[in-house]
């Protein structure tokens, strides 16, 4: 098939090719195939109604091998390059990746466009077209840089669109293009997301590092993904970036609605609308704008707005919940102002309640709030979650709208996290329980009939053994990084925040390290790895990554202790990384502090590819350790009640922990050690250590003794081989609950009902 498409294109087969024409030719092929499964507007096999998924966020990672996946073509593929003379993997590696995206939020929001074009449902993502994508992380001096990370290509798989859009912004109007990129489902149909953008923007005018003139909104609105917790005089500009993706898809929504035959009156029986966090919710006044600016009044037109909307949050976090002064409001979308005060004026007088207020008393408009009261449904992203959600954050709104609080587990979609990034587990699986566990994720239970055969254990084993053979040549080709292939392979990766806690685990490190160099040795050598970005501006986590790269270079020069523990970081941690780095994993680090992680799903990709879960109770760690039971999960460190309950008591004081416990201080102290300074800085080590013992926010020293016995069992029951494999057995045939495709029927069920 491929052999065609380049005959027709540059007329010669596919071995005269060069590569760039075979990728230009992968591109051309998969976009043809994807494009004729779109079901059309007005195609019965669709319902009138459609959903779009609005996201500031979209991490899709690259897409190559999933598509060719989904279109059942990465064999035939595979095959005929291979005929040719030339390695699919060669294209696969070539493709750049989109980081368009920060963390679990935005590939939360990918693996749902998977599922969505899965289960055949009308589904489409609304978002921007960042010319860049999170940072390129690179490391000097043992500390984190920033550089931009380019993905756009002459040809890449984005289709520009005909539309047009125009936004008004404040004393200016822009005038938007539409890029989309085609969605392709697991043995069904193509959706689409669509990325706003404008032409005016300009990548020459990023100064070093990732500096811009944040002024020009014409050439910077969508150069750059924020970084989440970026500086202060960034956040107008991430306002007009908020208000330009939501007018445009309002536009967008409107205008399809028609063109399916709605009279806008009907709108909410042609349209759902998820707003992914509160990035997305300005498009809630902008719908209404809109709907009255066709002469629907005002009543009637917030009464759509809510029937079409529904709200998810993702975090717990008081600080990332998004308030926007009055004043930015006005500056960038003054026509949605009038809007937002008469919102708050209708709950006020309904109401009369500040405490559940859109506008505060200091003019901050609480984008959580304007979404609890103009959707009709609110969801949290775990069971705990939603919980905490319902009893202690937004308890007053529950208090007011019951029946629209609900719970949606998250999920990760399977021919990602699976079928491409772990082909030889994927192909015993199909050997062992045959391939409906690729559609119906539940088969994956099938599994659990072989927990006592040998053959299937060893098989599961030895899987593992390859994939963490590849892992290391892999980092050694791209990072020249040498791991130990017998040591055992322990994985913390994901964002970098302190209530990940990060940080714990490197003073376990610290902990092993003192141990080794006092002569007790692991029975097994262990390699510590972890991936992380930190926001550029988010001083503290800067700093716990400066903490792990010295550790990372003081033991890999210390010949006592090298051969037994070694401390590794990879570089530019991403979805690419993510999927070498997983199948990969035996232990699988999920240790944030109970009740602050809404859910993850780094969790939940580790589990289906057979690590064992090292974790607090938090989040859907929470639904693991129901599913696999205590024998198959390492569990430590204190519940979220006790947590919750010590907030508000508000006398955690860390420095007690650390008088108390001698090896916790032990460990505390080797960060401002000689040893350390003559590796590191002493301002960025100094900080971290005034840091966790004048105030430890996120309490790792009350988990500590408990994490480090947890740990240790871990590593010495990792030792009986045949009752580790059954764990993992255990952990692969659970997993099929955290299948994205069981999140997205729920969502339909509920709350899209499309
Ligand atoms: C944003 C910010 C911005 C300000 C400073 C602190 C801070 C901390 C966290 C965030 C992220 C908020 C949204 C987010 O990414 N939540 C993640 O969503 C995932 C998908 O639902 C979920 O699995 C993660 O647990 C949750 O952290």
């Amino acid at each position: 098939m491929l052999e065609e498409i380049v005959r027709r294109e540059y007329g010669v087969g596919l071995s005269q090719c060069s590569d760039e024409q075979v990728y230009h030719a992968l591109l051309k092929l998969v976009m043809e195939r994807a494009a004729a499964k779109e079901k059309k507007t007005g195609d019965p096999a669709n319902g009138k109604k459609k959903l779009y998924y609005i996201s500031a966020e979209f991490l899709i990672g690259k897409l190559l091998s999933n598509n060719l996946i989904n279109l059942g073509i990465y064999e035939t593929v595979a095959g005929e390059l291979l005929s040719a003379g030339k390695n699919l993997s060669d294209f696969e590696e070539r493709e750049p990746e989109p980081s368009l995206g920060n963390g679990g939020l935005g590939r939360l929001a990918a693996c749902f466009l998977d599922s969505i074009a899965t289960l055949g449902l009308p589904g489409d993502g609304v978002g921007l077209n960042y010319h860049y994508g999170l940072f390129c992380q690179k490391f000097k001096k043992n500390k984190q840089r920033e550089v931009p990370n380019p993905w756009m290509e002459e040809m890449d798989w984005r289709i520009r669109s005909d539309r047009q859009f125009r936004v008004s912004f404040g004393g200016f109007d822009v005038y938007a293009v539409m890029y989309d990129i085609l969605v392709t489902g697991y043995d069904n149909g193509t959706n689409r997301l669509h990325l706003f953008d404008l032409d005016s923007v300009e990548e020459s005018i990023v100064q070093k590092g990732i500096d811009f003139d944040k002024k020009d909104i014409q050439k910077n609105l969508t150069l750059f993904l924020y970084p989440d917790d970026s500086d202060e005089e960034g956040r107008l500009l991430r306002v007009y970036q908020q208000y330009f993706m939501v007018s445009c898809g309002a536009q967008l929504i409107l205008a399809e609605a028609r063109e399916r035959g709605s009279n806008l009156h009907d709108l909410a029986d042609y349209v759902a609308i998820q707003i992914n966090d509160t990035h997305p919710s300005m498009v809630i006044p902008e719908l209404i704008r809109l709907l009255m600016a066709e002469g629907i009044a005002w009543e009637e037109a917030t009464e759509i707005v809510t029937k079409c909307c529904a709200y998810t949050n993702h975090t717990i976090l008081a600080e990332a919940l998004e308030k926007w002064p009055v004043s930015f409001l006005e500056k960038v979308a003054p026509s949605i102002v009038p809007i937002i005060r008469r919102l708050d004026e209708d709950v006020n007088k309904k109401f009369g309640d500040d405490q559940v207020a859109i506008i505060d008393k200091n003019k901050l408009v609480h984008m959580a709030h304007m979404d609890m009261h103009y959707s009709h449904s609110v969801n949290g992203v775990a069971y705990l979650h939603t919980e905490i959600l319902k009893n202690t954050e937004l308890h007053d709104f529950y208090q007011l709208y019951p029946e629209k609080f609900n719970n949606k587990t998250n999920g990760i979609t399977f021919r990602r996290w699976l079928l491409h990034c772990n082909r030889e587990l994927a192909g015993f699986l199909t050997d062992t329980i045959g391939d409906g566990y690729k559609t119906n994720a539940d088969d994956l239970e099938k599994l659990l009939a072989y927990k006592d055969d040998d053959r299937i254990l060893n098989r599961l084993l030895e899987i593992k053994q390859n994939n963490k053979h590849r892992l290391a040549v892999y980092l050694k080709e791209t990072q020249g990084i040498e791991l130990d292939e017998d040591s055992i392979f322990d994985i913390q990766v994901k964002r970098l925040h302190e209530y990940k806690r990060q940080q714990l685990n490197a003073l376990y490190a610290i902990h092993k390290y003192k141990e080794i160099k006092r002569g007790k040795r692991p029975v097994r050598p262990i390699t510590m790895i972890f991936g992380a970005k930190a926001a550029p501006a988010y001083t503290i986590a800067k700093d716990i990554i400066h903490l792990i790269l010295c550790l990372q270079e003081l033991i890999r020069n210390d010949p006592d202790v090298s051969p037994y523990l070694s401390v590794v970081m990879v570089e530019n941690y991403n979805v690419t990384l993510a999927e070498k780095l997983i199948p990969a994993c035996e232990i699988s680090e999920q240790i944030s502090l109970a009740s602050k992680e809404a859910s993850g799903t780094g969790n939940m990709k580790f589990m289906l590819n057979g690590a064992v879960t090292l974790g607090t109770e938090d989040g859907a760690n929470v639904e693991i350790h129901e599913l696999v039971g205590d024998e198959n999960i390492y569990v430590f460190g204190d519940d979220s009640d006790t947590v919750i309950e010590r907030y508000k008591r508000k006398d955690y004081r860390s420095k007690d922990y650390y008088d108390w416990n001698e090896s916790l201080r032990e460990a505390v102290n080797f960060i401002i050690s000689q040893k350390m300074l003559k590796i590191g800085s002493r301002k960025h080590l100094l900080n971290l250590y005034n840091e966790l013992i004048c105030k430890d926010w996120f309490m790792t020293f009350p988990d500590f003794n408990a994490y480090v016995e947890t740990k240790e069992r871990a590593y010495r029951e990792y030792e009986n081989r045949r009752a580790w494999a059954q764990k993992m057995i255990v952990n692969i045939g659970k997993a099929g609950f955290f299948s994205s495709d069981r999140t997205i029927r729920q969502y339909n069920e509920d709350i899209w009902h499309l």
